[in-house]
């Protein structure tokens, strides 16, 4: 070590000599005489001038010089090379700066700034700036220069009010709100108001003002129904009937209902003829009071007899059936009295009128 330091002494010691020798002030030539101490940095040339060990500086060398770019004001070191940043500073050469912890959307020019970058705001620059003729009550942004709307509001600027989801055929004047247009009703103004005469329940319509039938039915309003197919003289009241005109009867009322015309005595002691179907039997005898049997043929009181005794043919003949007529074209209800009901008139000694006639 001590070598070097002589080496390095003869070298400087030499280049000095070339020079021409100049003003060395008082204190330098003071710091050549003192012992030289071991922290100081410098050698003193034989003209007693202070010279710097390499990486020092300073008037009295021990200023260290340190790394090279290292920032003057943010960075600073205590041996040479080195580059020790301040608080709030970092990187090789301390030219960096830490923004305030939280910082989001900004940078800094001196360590723990935030200093928001465009389109943001707000102490940590989390706040975007929406775009600038945004409702500030209405709407909102995520990032910066958006405009979204809240519930209930719409529009570029979200200063218009939002038709209430799902609404159809409507309009609003509040948020949420659903005003039907002209000629559509429902709470989402989904229902086309059909024509005024359009039948309620048999009528439907996909646009307003028309009028469609449902199946069944037909006419401009969907009052008439279509009867059952095949239906000759008949109507219908509802879809698929075929209720017969007067005299004619079948399925299809494609039966002439003639029996009794063409056979004017069948119904005997002055009863009523009523023609039937085929498969109904043809016709029937409506018999007047005290006579019975399929021709009214027959008498309910035995003229041998003094008085006249109820007999209950219903247990030994066959069925009595009591006809109601009703005013209806074909329609006969036929009322087949039960065994039970039977036996409960027997108790009751008065006779029943057994039709209208
Ligand atoms: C930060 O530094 C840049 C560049 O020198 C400058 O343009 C900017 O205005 C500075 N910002 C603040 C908030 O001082
Ligand atoms: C009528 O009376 C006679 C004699 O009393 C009797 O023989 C006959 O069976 C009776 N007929 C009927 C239908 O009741
Ligand atoms: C037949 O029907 C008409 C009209 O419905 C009614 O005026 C008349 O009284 C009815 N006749 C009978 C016998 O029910
Ligand atoms: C017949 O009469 C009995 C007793 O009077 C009664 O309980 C029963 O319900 C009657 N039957 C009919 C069909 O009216
Ligand atoms: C018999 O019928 C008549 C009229 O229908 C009624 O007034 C009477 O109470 C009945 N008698 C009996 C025993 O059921
Ligand atoms: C009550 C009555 O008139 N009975 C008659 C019904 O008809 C038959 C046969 O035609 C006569 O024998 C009955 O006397």
């Amino acid at each position: 070590m001590s070598e070097i330091v002589l080496w390095l002494v003869f070298i400087l010691t030499a280049f000095s000599s070339v020079q021409t020798a100049k003003y060395v002030p008082n204190w330098k030539k003071q710091a050549c005489e003192l012992p030289t101490s071991r922290k100081s940095h410098y050698i003193c040339t034989d003209d007693g001038e202070v010279k710097c060990l390499p990486g020092w500086t300073g008037d009295l060398c021990d200023v260290p010089i340190c790394r090279a770019g290292c920032d003057p004001m943010q960075g600073y070191c205590t041996q040479p090379g080195q580059c020790t940043c301040k608080l709030g500073y970092y990187g090789e050469k301390c030219d960096k700066c830490i923004t305030l912890p939280g910082c989001q959307h900004g940078y800094c020019n001196t360590s723990f700034e935030c200093n928001c970058k465009p389109g943001w705001d707000g102490i940590f620059c989390s706040e975007p700036i929406c775009r600038n003729d945004c409702s500030g009550t209405r709407g909102y942004c995520d990032v910066p220069g958006e405009c979204k709307c809240r519930l209930g509001w719409s529009g570029k600027t979200c200063k218009e009010c939002q038709v209430l989801p799902g609404c159809v055929h409507g309009y609003c004047n509040k948020p949420l709100e659903c005003k039907c247009l002209p000629g559509y009703t429902g709470i989402l103004c989904q229902i086309p108001i059909c024509s005024q005469s359009c039948h309620k329940e048999r009528g439907y319509c996909l646009k307003p003002g028309k009028c469609r039938c449902k199946v069944g039915w037909w006419g401009n309003n969907c009052e008439k129904c279509y009867p059952y197919p095949g239906c000759e003289h008949g109507f219908c009241r509802r879809p698929w009937e075929c209720n017969c005109e007067k005299g004619w009867g079948g399925m299809l009322c494609n039966e002439k209902l003639n029996y009794c015309e063409n056979n004017p005595d069948i119904c005997q002691n002055g009863s009523k003829c009523i023609s039937l179907t085929r498969e109904d039997g043809n016709y029937r005898c409506l018999c007047r009071e005290g006579t019975f049997g399929v021709n009214c043929e027959k008498s309910k009181f035995n003229m041998t007899a003094g008085k006249p005794t109820f007999k209950p043919t219903v247990k030994t003949t066959t069925v009595v059936t009591t006809i109601e007529y009703v005013n209806f074209t074909n329609e006969i209800i036929t009322s087949t009295p039960s065994v039970d009901n039977q036996e409960n008139e027997t108790e009751n000694k008065t006779e029943k009128t057994p039709s209208k006639l």
